[in-house]
């Protein structure tokens, strides 16, 4: 396309861009002061492994195998009889002012539940699939190796991606209780980029454009007045040691929780990348004090009945991991759901998983008062 009328279409979209606010000014890192609350989940974070391990799901309470938008209702809830006791969501399609996430929930059914999760004692994280702001497309379009650069401070898309913050930043300032209490959330963007499958990935952009990125996003969310955010680093399993670990690491000054995701594609494989990301994610979190979790995990359609009980749980038992969180069970997608529901063969594992005093469910994580310090 003629650069000239690339420059017209990007100015065009970021005036369309429904969520406003925001100035095209540079930004300095500065530590804004967060809520008392959001400093106390982090330093239950830290405790957690002294309690046990909390289990999560992402979209738990908005839609399962074989329903969708029902209330007070998630599968694990469904076979064990109590939730998750940590909640991930998805700001995916917010900065396009959309209604729905990608997929398909309303950003008002997931700030329901947020207040919801926090009010029951449970804890909450978000990721962004966000779409590509330099192609349309979305945060899979890894057609463009230029996106990322176009996004910092002199690129032609700065303007464009400080709107979509706005967006994001409304969204987390919005998080608030009757009582006006803002709810904490671990806030994991940019993740999995020690990969090339999102247009932040590793192959698409430098590392000090990577680390420029995050610490833009950082400040700019800090600027808007977002104090109720905790930040989670979230390679892959792409690393083989703590240096490359911290190859893209933002700093310590912006990251609070540092974590990995990792999925089964083959069990053996499984077991090997899982120990080794342990140990190297052990070693950060240890030297830079910080907490530590399994940000994403599960094996599709769980094909083995005793997964829970005989694989995930003694992988984790030697590591101080707060939290392991599985991804969803998709209603719109087959064959695509990382947690058992009524009937499922591993159904009765996860049960035996659930009763294990090691891992921690809500009604566990309420006797543990995350937001409150001095506990
Ligand atoms: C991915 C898949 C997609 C989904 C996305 C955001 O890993 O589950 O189907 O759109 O997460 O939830």
């Amino acid at each position: 396309m003629n650069m000239r009328v690339y420059i017209v279409i990007s100015l065009f979209s970021v005036l369309l861009s429904s969520c406003g606010g925001g100035s095209k000014k540079e930004t300095v890192t500065e530590k804004t002061k967060r809520t008392p609350e959001t400093e106390a989940l982090l330093v239950s974070l830290k405790q957690m492994p002294g309690y046990g391990i909390m289990f999560g799901q992402h979209d738990a309470p908005v839609y399962g195998i074989g329903w969708q938008g029902d209330e007070n209702r998630s599968d694990v809830k469904s076979v064990c009889g109590d939730y998750p006791a940590v909640m991930s969501f998805d700001l995916g399609h917010i900065e396009l002012g959309k209604e729905n996430n990608l997929d398909n929930v309303s950003f008002d059914r997931i700030r329901r539940e947020i207040i919801a999760q926090y009010n029951r004692g449970g804890v909450i994280t978000i990721s962004w699939h966000v779409d590509n702001p330099a192609t349309g497309g979305n945060s899979w379009d890894v057609s463009d190796s230029t996106t990322v650069a176009s996004l910092l401070f002199d690129g032609m898309n700065h303007v464009k991606l400080l709107r979509w913050l706005d967006c994001v930043a409304n969204f987390m300032n919005s998080l608030q209780t009757e009582e006006g209490v803002k709810v904490p959330v671990i806030f994991r963007p940019w993740h999995e980029h020690t990969g090339s499958w999102f247009w932040w990935g590793e192959q698409l952009c430098t590392t000090a454009d990577y680390k420029a990125l995050w610490r833009l996003t950082y400040d700019y969310l800090c600027e808007k007045g977002v104090d109720n955010l905790l930040y989670a680093y979230s390679p892959g399993v792409e690393p083989g040691s703590v240096d490359e670990y911290l190859a893209r690491y933002p700093g310590d000054d912006i990251v609070d929780l540092v974590g990995f995701d990792c999925y089964v594609y083959n069990e053996n494989d499984y077991l090997r990348q899982m120990t080794t990301m342990l140990k190297i994610v052990t070693e950060v979190a240890t030297q830079h004090n910080k907490a530590m979790a399994v940000t994403e995990t599960g094996y599709e359609t769980i094909p083995d009945s005793v997964w829970w009980t005989q694989t995930l749980l003694p992988l984790l038992t030697d590591y101080p991991v707060s939290y392991v969180l599985v991804w969803r069970n998709a209603y719109n997608r087959d064959n695509h759901y990382y947690a058992p529901y009524p009937g499922h063969m591993s159904e009765a594992d996860f049960v035996t998983f659930y009763e294990n005093p090691r891992t921690l469910f809500l009604t566990d994580v309420q006797s543990i008062n995350i937001y409150t310090e001095n506990k």
